[in-house]
This record gives structure tokens, C-alpha cells and sequence, in this order.
């Protein structure tokens, strides 16, 4: 017997829907797309005609009114299968979070339709060669020119970059203020000076697009600025806030799909004239597996339902619920090539593919060292409010 979490009718569904989806759709085509290193629109058009891409949008702009919850839990359903073809979706609500969290009225109008259809597909730009961790370090820089802003400068290793129609993009209006010399803007593909550079050749997410996005003398109109000048730094931040339980759920889902496959494995092959599943050595890394698969849905959950509790403040459970999540990933993948033994490390079996899908999970969206930098100084300033 599964845990119950309880979940909604309206969840439920979703998680339902995205299981069959990823059995049916993602199963037979994650080979195909892992091997060529591309992006599977095929998949997309399934999201897209499911309704996946409305879930966390509200009502009134065509969506599902969602919240995190909803979204991790199709995240997880589809990462059990492909954590690469699952990232389209994942990538899409980062690149959506800043619009749906500090965009105008008029924004939300204009691109959250398009969003929750599916029609467009989002990515979020913040990374650089020179800021990766150090996200304040930025240098693309965006200047006020009559009733536009010029972007220069080059993004790097995002992700559906090249493929998404809405960019959300950080850029400094104000070098000499640092992170507080930030702001976060919309660019739309096709813009002119806004071009892409050669797709990345990855070690997994093989199916997602990762590439650089390049600005020289980009035009934006100046309604395209989200929020306001200065706000870049604290929109990134919300944003990562809000969408670290995602990468959580891509990292708990591949460590489920990675379990899954080495029960159902370690009870088929045989050795010494039984199943490899009779092995106490063997079941003690199922047990093992199955307990921190567990610990971590439990923690994404618990992170997913205090956000959508509008609480105000949630750095602290989202960084856990990604840092703890992705070390599970790493962790029971790499357990699961071990099951399969020599089977394992061949292309012609799953393990080998979640193990290199998981690693990545402890590295975006804030390393796991960056992680514990969150949470703990989280836990000294709340220690130091208390005394
Ligand atoms: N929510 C709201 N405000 C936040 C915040 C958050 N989660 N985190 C920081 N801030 C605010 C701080 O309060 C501070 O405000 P003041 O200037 O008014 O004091 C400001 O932002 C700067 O914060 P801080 O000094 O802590 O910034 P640092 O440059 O030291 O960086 C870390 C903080 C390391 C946490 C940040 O750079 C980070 O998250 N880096 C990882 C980025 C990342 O995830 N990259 C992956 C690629 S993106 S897909």
C-alpha cells in the first residue's frame, strides 16, 4: 500500500492524468529523445491538449487556479518516467513565476493566456558565465532609451531556451547599486537582437533544451519591466522561492521511477537460483531507497501545501525540499544502477539515464551548497529575531 497524502479531487485527477500521460506518451519516446539531445515538441502538444500548462494559472487569465501543490505533483508523475521531457513543464512555470508574482495587470493579460494554453512556452534567464551562485554578479545590462529599455549581454545554460516564446530576463539598470541595481524584464522571441547560441550537449536532461540567449542592442518596449527598477534581485529570489519545490518534485519523481524499476528488476532477475529480490543485501537497499523516496514526497508536500497556505516567507522548506529531494535523486538512482548490476550501466535499461537525469537536480536552480546557505542563515536570523 502507497501513502495517502490526502490529496484533493482536483489533484487527484491531475496526478491521474500525468501518469497516464507519462506511461502512455513519455515511456515509449524517452530513449529516442535522450539519445538525439532533443526538444520533444511531440510532448509538448500532449501537454498542451491536457490542460498541463493551465494548472498553476488562475482562472481569470484561462487557467486552472492551481498552486504549487497541483504542479508538483504533475512534475513528479512525469519526472517517475522522463525528468528531461518533464523539465518543459517545469522550465515553463520558473519562466511564468516572475509574470504570475509581480507582472501588472496589463502583463498577466497579455502572457498568461498565451502561457496557459500552452501556445507559448516560458524560460527564465538569470544565469551567466560569471553568475551562476553568485547571482547578483550579473552583467547584461538594460538602459532606459525613450520608451524602451536595450538589452546587452548573454544569458547562459538556460533552460527551453531557443524553443520558448516568453523569456522573463535579469538585467541591471543600475551597475554601481549591486544586486539592488537590478530588474526583471519580458523579451519576447523574435525580438530584434535577441538571438540564441548552440544548443548544450548535456550529460542528461537530454530531451530539454539548454542553450545561451544573446542581447546586443535589443529594443523592449518600456511596459515590458517587471515590477519595478531595482526589484530584479527580489523577483529572481521570489521566483527561485516559489519554484525550487519543482525541481524537488523533478528530483523526487526520478527517484521513484528509479525505485520502481529496481523492485520490479530485482524481483525478475535471478541468481544462485533465485530471484535477486530474496537477497537481504538487496532488500535492505530497497528498504533504504523506499524510506528516503518517501521522506522526500513527504517534505515536498509539506513545502508545496505551506506555500499555497499563503504563508509570506517560505525560502527555508522550499531550499530544504529541493536540497533534501535531490540528494534522494543522486542518491537512490545511483542505488538503482547498482541492483541492476552490469544491466544497469547499459543504455538498454532505464537506471543509467535516471542516474545521469538526477544529477543535475542538485545543481540548478541554486546548488546544494547554496541550499544550505539559504537555510541556514534562515534558521540564525530567526534564532537572532527570537532572542
Ligand atoms: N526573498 C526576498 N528577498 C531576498 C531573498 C528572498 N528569498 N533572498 C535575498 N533577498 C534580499 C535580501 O534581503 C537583500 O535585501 P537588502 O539588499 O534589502 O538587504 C538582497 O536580496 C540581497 O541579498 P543577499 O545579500 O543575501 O544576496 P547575496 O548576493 O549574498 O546572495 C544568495 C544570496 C546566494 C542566496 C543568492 O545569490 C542565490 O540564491 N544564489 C543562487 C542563485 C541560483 O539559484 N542560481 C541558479 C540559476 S537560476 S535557474
Amino acid at each position: 500500500m502507497s501513502m495517502d497524502y490526502f490529496l484533493t479531487e482536483q489533484q487527484e485527477m491531475i496526478r491521474d492524468l500525468s501518469r497516464q500521460i507519462a506511461q502512455d506518451k513519455l515511456k515509449p519516446i524517452r530513449e529516442k529523445y535522450d539519445e538525439a539531445n532533443e526538444f520533444p515538441w511531440e510532448a509538448v502538444e500532449v501537454f498542451r491538449k491536457s490542460d498541463l500548462f493551465a494548472i498553476s494559472i488562475e482562472e481569470k487569465y484561462g487557467g486552472m487556479g492551481g498552486g504549487v501543490m497541483e504542479t508538483v505533483i504533475a512534475v513528479e508523475e512525469l519526472s517517475k518516467v522522463c525528468g528531461g521531457i518533464s523539465l518543459a513543464l517545469a522550465a515553463t512555470g520558473l519562466g511564468t513565476y516572475p509574470i504570475i508574482l509581480h507582472g501588472s495587470e496589463e502583463q498577466k493579460q497579455k502572457y498568461l493566456p498565451r502561457l496557459a494554453s500552452g501556445k507559448s512556452i516560458a524560460a527564465f534567464g538569470l544565469t551567466e558565465a560569471e553568475a551562476g551562485s553568485d547571482a547578483g554578479g550579473i552583467r547584461t545590462t538594460a538602459v532606459k532609451d525613450g520608451d524602451s529599455y536595450i538589452l546587452n549581454g548573454t544569458k547562459q545554460w538556460i533552460t527551453n531556451g531557443g524553443e520558448a516564446d516568453i523569456y522573463t530576463v535579469i538585467a541591471m539598470t543600475n551597475k554601481a547599486k549591486g544586486a539592488r541595481g537590478a530588474s526583471a524584464f519580458i523579451v519576447e522571441k523574435g525580438t530584434p537582437g535577441f538571438t540564441f547560441g548552440k544548443k548544450e550537449n548535456k550529460m542528461g536532461i537530454r530531451a530539454s533544451a539548454t542553450r545561451e540567449l544573446i542581447f546586443q542592442d535589443c529594443r523592449i518596449p518600456k511596459e515590458n519591466l517587471i515590477a519595478r527598477e531595482g526589484m530584479g534581485f527580489i523577483v529572481a529570489m521570489k521566483t527561485l522561492d516559489k519554484s525550487r519545490p519543482g525541481v524537488a518534485a523533478q528530483a523526487l519523481g526520478i527517484a521513484a521511477g528509479a525505485l520502481d524499476e529496481a523492485t520490479a528488476y530485482s524481483r525478475q532477475r535471478r541468481q544462485f537460483r533465485k530471484p535477486i529480490c530474496s537477497f537481504q543485501g538487496v532488500q535492505f537497499m530497497l528498504a533504504d531507497m523506499a524510506t528516503q523516496v518517501e521522506a522526500a514526497r513527504a517534505l515536498v508536500y509539506a513545502a508545496a501545501r505551506y506555500i499555497d497556505s499563503g504563508a509570506k516567507d517560505y525560502s527555508r522548506i522550499s531550499a530544504m525540499s529541493k536540497l533534501f529531494a535531490s540528494d534522494v535523486a543522486m542518491k537512490v538512482t545511483t542505488d538503482a544502477v547498482q541492483i541492476f548490476g552490469g544491466y544497469g550501466y547499459m543504455k538498454e535499461y532505464p537506471a543509467e539515464k535516471m542516474m545521469r537525469d538526477a544529477k543535475i537536480t542538485q545543481i540548478y536552480e541554486g546548488t546544494n551548497q547554496i541550499q544550505r546557505e539559504v537555510i541556514a542563515l534562515n534558521i540564525i536570523k530567526a534564532s537572532a529575531a527570537s532572542v
